[in-house]
């Protein structure tokens, strides 16, 4: 992660199913490190990711919730993979598509190893309802490191801000998440966000150097 300055993104594949999933490696052979993006529909994750990568519509975005419904994988300067997921909650997406949410990122949580880190979006200006709730809980079960990025704060007042991020870390129950305010409009949290990913990332480059110290003494 060190290495990472974003410069150069790129679109892998999109896929549902664990088998359809890319296996990513950077030049010297090493799988990368995936960081994904989840939450609820609408709330900006590709937004977020067009953001990280300096470009404006290598994530497909949309004023229409419900855009994204596979898994969509992409590769930051051949060292680290991003995923992008599909909203969940918003009813309109037609339910056969809807049924499938909950089972395709069950799954990728639990089948991709190289998934270091979980940026798991949230509208500011909202409430934390059971699905919230219980997507946070399936992280937990996985022993994901998981960032809470408030977004779209350009949205709502100074004090609105304050006011709304307790009672967001209140209703989520654990107030330990790391968590960053965020705006793609504003160009906000950018610098924080890449200071936690290069913290949250370390520690993964240590395990590896000391398995590779192994392989090699
Ligand atoms: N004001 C404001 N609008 C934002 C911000 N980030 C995203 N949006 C808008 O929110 C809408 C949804 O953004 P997307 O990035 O497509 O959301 P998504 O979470 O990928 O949505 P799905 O793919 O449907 O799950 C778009 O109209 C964006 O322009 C932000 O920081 N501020
Ligand atoms: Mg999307």
């Amino acid at each position: 992660m060190k290495h990472v300055a974003f410069k150069n993104a790129k679109f892998v594949t999109t896929a549902v199913q664990t088998k359809d999933y890319p296996l990513l490696k950077t030049s010297s052979g090493r799988v990368m490190d995936e960081i994904v993006v989840a939450g609820r529909s609408n709330v900006g994750k590709s937004s977020l990711l067009n953001h990280l990568f300096h470009s404006k519509n290598l994530v497909k975005t949309s004023s229409t919730p419900g855009k994204t419904q596979a898994i969509n994988f992409f590769t930051v300067d051949g060292e680290i993979s991003f995923a992008d997921l599909p909203g969940y909650g918003y009813a309109e997406v037609p339910l056969t598509i809807r049924r499938k949410w909950g089972p395709m990122v069950q799954e990728y949580l639990k089948n991709r190893d190289q998934l270091k880190l979980i940026l798991f979006l949230f509208d500011i200006r909202r409430l934390p309802n059971e699905e919230d709730l219980e997507f946070l809980e399936w992280t937990a079960l996985h022993e994901k490191a998981v960032i809470l990025i408030l977004t779209k704060v350009d949205k709502v007042s100074t004090n609105e801000k304050a006011t709304n991020t307790k009672k967001i870390l209140k209703a989520f129950d654990t107030e330990n998440l790391h968590y960053v305010h965020y705006s793609v409009v504003k160009n906000q949290g950018n610098r924080e966000l890449m200071h936690m990913l290069r913290d949250a990332l370390k520690g993964t480059e240590e395990e590896k150097y000391d398995e590779d110290y192994n392989v090699l003494s």
